[in-house]
């Protein structure tokens, strides 16, 4: 076994082209023809009985929170159907009857697999026991469970530092396991520990916490339904957080306003067919959006100061604009703003946002006589390199209006997976928290580092380097979900050991550390029963409120463990019986697990008794205005430059984007049914005019490229397909475009990625 042997394994996969259809993009989204296409995805999925059964549960108190978007369910909720199109596939993908085994990954060897496309890995089905993949070997083989915990120990034995290690999380775990798994990690002696929000929502935790106090929104689901503005900004709820659309549908039944923010003209803004009434199963729909502003890639700031500077002449003329009294009282940093709007030219910021005059009134209108706003927002405004200026630009908006710590308006970021807040809130963070280390030493008896760890850009740096030799992932797929797939994948690749806890086959199983495990789990809709006893978890969602969630369907295989199980089991292994934590008996006891939070983790209290049913908020400063933690207790107005993007002629700006059938790196589907493409994924979205300039034609294909730091990164094979998008402006699908998007380009502060705003050259491709 020669050390220098490596596997030849392909980060692309398979880029051939199917046979693509085109349609016209949708402008109606859900309705009869959502649920439609869901259970037709589940029948096929896990056949008919299963998933009845298991959707009568999704989402219901004594059932299993949904495991798609992090989109709360209503306090008082329907009987039925509290679940959409996009939830049930996630299901059926999570639930599916399709398996793999020992067999399976003897006959294939991670070589042919990474030949295969995402698409096909994930249709492969369930993984169903524990595998590993020895030093110089192409196929995986079996491996006990008691032997994996075994390696793993050994293997953190050899490093040099625990800073060697890192444990990187995704948003679907538990907040019993990820809690373990934070503290781990900790005991072990690092803070290494990355995690899907560094490439989400990190830029939303930066500027809220800088201007409000706490990294989370303030605006409760319930608040939605008598606001008086809701701005969507960045953000693709019909595709990614369809329930929220009726929530939106809500508000407009009371009266409410929606203006969307987006360089497209996403189904569902415009028009929405709700298939849990009956109106919207028979009825025509109802136009979401009633203000669609269709701003350019990355110029949302632009657009909000246009904004703020007509509202500041209005409301010198009228000073009923601005709330002067919450000014006052609340906050600091307004004259400095109201001259930092004077220094920018009208016409020059309504050119560069791209929106038309007409629009911009409207929406000043609205603003100026309505207070109760909320504002959403979601990658589109996160994954820039201004991502946190983005957010405090818009928080400028909200606070200029008193709109923050009353009911029906606040802040709104949309998370994206299921419990991605609620791993967060307990624990799972790259940062020092110096109140956590002295509660963790007082109720765990350990002493946690003191030292800030490495977040995901900096992990695949510190890996690249070899300066990391340890990676481990409770779930996600950290290859095709990070930025920049080559060198992220030569990171990976100097590992000595690689672990993945999964669900499904993906990339991050094929490209790996010298050794890597394959460690099965459990999905959330599945029953976790320990000595003939059910276990339940708790989730956190997107509005900070904690609820039990209990799976119902059998567990995919007889030899699969539950995630808390698993990481007190390694834990368990590695510190043996003599450590202050009691990781054994935790193993069994998710109870105990749970009093250990409540004494650890701020705002968690008697989770036992009062996650049951609708469940319980987590404390929010911002809701009962208190900015104590901020500089001179005030909430903090803030000044946002315009950024800077100097394009050539020939350069575009990309957004890197999901379908309507994927998450995240999951593919579900070939189809994006509301934008009108079937049948493929290597498209890119361009504006007629631009297609005219660059002599370029309807599925021409080409080169995407982008130029950064002296390197050029090249996606290659890519159907050119005419869309309404603004000109300069590209969208493609991620993950397939991560490749051009460089690894050290991210955002200011938060350093999540530019997925959003990659500047890229489009070249035709030689053989097309
Ligand atoms: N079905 C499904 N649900 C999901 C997911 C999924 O993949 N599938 N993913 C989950 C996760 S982890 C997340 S984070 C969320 C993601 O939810 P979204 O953020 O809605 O997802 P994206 O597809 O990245 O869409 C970004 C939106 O922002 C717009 N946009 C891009 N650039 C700009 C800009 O510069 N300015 C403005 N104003 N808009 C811009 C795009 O046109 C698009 O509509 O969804 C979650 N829910
Ligand atoms: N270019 C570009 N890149 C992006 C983005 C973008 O918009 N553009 N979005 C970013 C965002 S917002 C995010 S959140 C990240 C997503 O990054 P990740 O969270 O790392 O990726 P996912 O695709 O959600 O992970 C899917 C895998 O998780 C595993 N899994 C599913 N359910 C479970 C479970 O219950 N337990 C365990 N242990 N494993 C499970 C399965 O094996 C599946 O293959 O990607 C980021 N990357
Ligand atoms: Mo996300």
């Amino acid at each position: 076994m020669a050390s220098d042997f490596k596997r030849k394994v392909s980060i692309r996969g398979s880029q051939d082209f199917l046979d693509i259809k085109l349609g016209e993009p949708m402008k109606k989204a859900a309705g009869m023809l959502g649920v439609k296409e869901a259970l037709k995805h589940g029948f096929k999925e896990m056949g008919v009985v299963k998933s009845m059964g298991a959707l009568l549960q999704m989402n219901q108190d004594k059932g299993f929170e949904c495991p798609s978007c992090a989109w709360p369910v209503p306090e008082k909720q329907s009987s039925f159907a509290e679940y959409c199109e996009n939830g049930v596939k996630a299901l059926a993908d999570e639930a599916t009857s399709s398996q793999i085994d020992a067999s399976f990954f003897k006959e294939n060897s991670v070589e042919k697999l990474s030949e295969l496309t995402d698409y096909q890995l994930n249709k492969f089905g369930r993984i169903t026991e524990p595998m590993v993949l020895r030093p110089g070997s192409v196929n995986y083989e079996p491996i006990t469970w008691e032997e994996s915990y075994q390696l793993i120990s050994e293997e953190l034995k050899k490093l040099n530092s625990p800073d060697e290690a890192v444990f990187y999380t995704s948003g679907r775990s538990s907040n019993e396991a990820a809690f373990l798994y934070g503290m781990f990690a900790r005991a072990l002696g690092t803070n290494n520990m990355p995690d899907c929000s560094n490439m989400c929502h990190e830029s939303s935790g930066v500027a809220l916490g800088e201007t409000l106090g706490m990294g989370k929104g303030s605006a409760t689901l319930e608040d939605f339904y008598e606001a008086e503005v809701v701005i969507v900004a960045g953000q693709n709820p019909g595709t990614n957080h369809p329930r929220m659309l009726s929530a939106l549908e809500k508000c407009k039944e009371n009266g409410g306003k929606v203006i969307s923010i987006n360089p497209l003209e996403e189904a569902g803004l415009v028009n929405f067919k709700n298939p849990q009434n009956l109106k919207g199963i028979l009825g025509p729909g109802e136009d979401i959006a009633d203000i669609h502003l269709q701003v350019r890639i990355n110029q949302d700031i632009a657009l909000a100061k246009l904004l703020i500077k007509k509202l500041a002449v209005l409301d010198k003329l009228n000073k009923g604009v601005f709330d002067h009294a919450f000014i006052e009282k609340y906050t600091e940093g307004y004259e400095a703003l109201l001259a930092d709007v004077e220094n920018y030219d009208e016409e020059e910021l309504l050119t560069l946002s791209g929106v038309s005059k007409e629009k911009i009134e409207e929406t000043v209108k609205l603003l100026a006589t309505n207070s109760k706003i909320i504002i959403c927002w979601a990658m589109g405004l996160t994954q820039h390199k201004n991502g946190v200026e983005n957010i405090k630009e818009f928080v400028n908006i909200l606070l200029l209006k008193g709109a923050i710590g009353k009911p029906n308006a606040g802040t709104c970021p949309v998370r994206g997976h299921s419990n991605v807040q609620g791993d967060r809130s307990v624990g799972i963070m790259h940062f020092v928290d110096l109140e956590l280390n002295k509660r963790i030493k007082e109720h765990l008896g350990f002493n946690a580092p003191a030292e800030e760890g490495l977040d995901t850009v900096e992990a695949i740096h510190a890996m690249h380097e070899g300066k990391a030799k340890f990676f481990m992932c409770l779930g996600g797929n950290f290859l095709m979900a990070a930025s920049d797939t080559e060198y992220t994948a030569e990171a990976i690749e100097q590992c000595n050991l690689t672990v993945q806890i999964s669900t499904k086959l993906n990339r991050t199983h094929l490209v790996t550390g010298k050794t890597a495990l394959l460690l099965p789990t459990y999905g959330r809709s599945e029953k976790d029963i320990k000595e003939g006893v059910q276990r339940y978890v708790t989730v956190e969602n997107s509005m900070g409120r904690v609820r039990q969630s209990m799976g119902i369907l059998k567990p995919a295989s007889g030899s699969i463990k539950s995630e808390p199980e698993m990481i007190a089991e390694i834990a368990t292994t590695h510190f043996t019986d003599s450590h202050s934590v009691p990781w054994r008996a935790m193993a069994s006891d998710y109870e105990l697990i749970r009093t250990k939070i409540d004494q650890v983790i701020k705002g968690y209290k008697n989770t036992k008794e009062r996650s049951k049913g609708k469940g319980y908020y987590l404390p929010h400063n911002a809701r009962e205005l208190d900015f104590s933690a901020l500089p001179n207790g005030k909430a903090q107005i803030s000044i946002n430059k315009l950024p800077v993007h100097n394009l050539e002629k020939d350069e575009f700006l990309l957004m890197t984007i999901r379908s309507h059938d994927q998450f995240n790196t999951t593919i579900y589907g070939l189809d994006d049914r509301y934008r009108g493409v079937y049948n493929a994924r290597r498209v890119v979205f361009m504006n007629p005019e631009d297609m005219k300039q660059h002599g370029l034609s309807q599925l021409q294909v080409v080169n995407i490229s982008s130029y950064y730091d002296g390197k050029e990164r090249t996606a290659n094979n890519f159907k050119v397909i005419a869309y309404k998008i603004p000109r300069g402006n590209i969208a493609a699908y991620y993950p397939e475009t991560n490749i051009v998007v460089p690894y050290n380009q991210y955002a200011d502060k938060s350093r999540t990625p530019i997925s959003k705003s990659v500047k890229v050259k489009i070249s035709k491709a030689v053989k097309s």
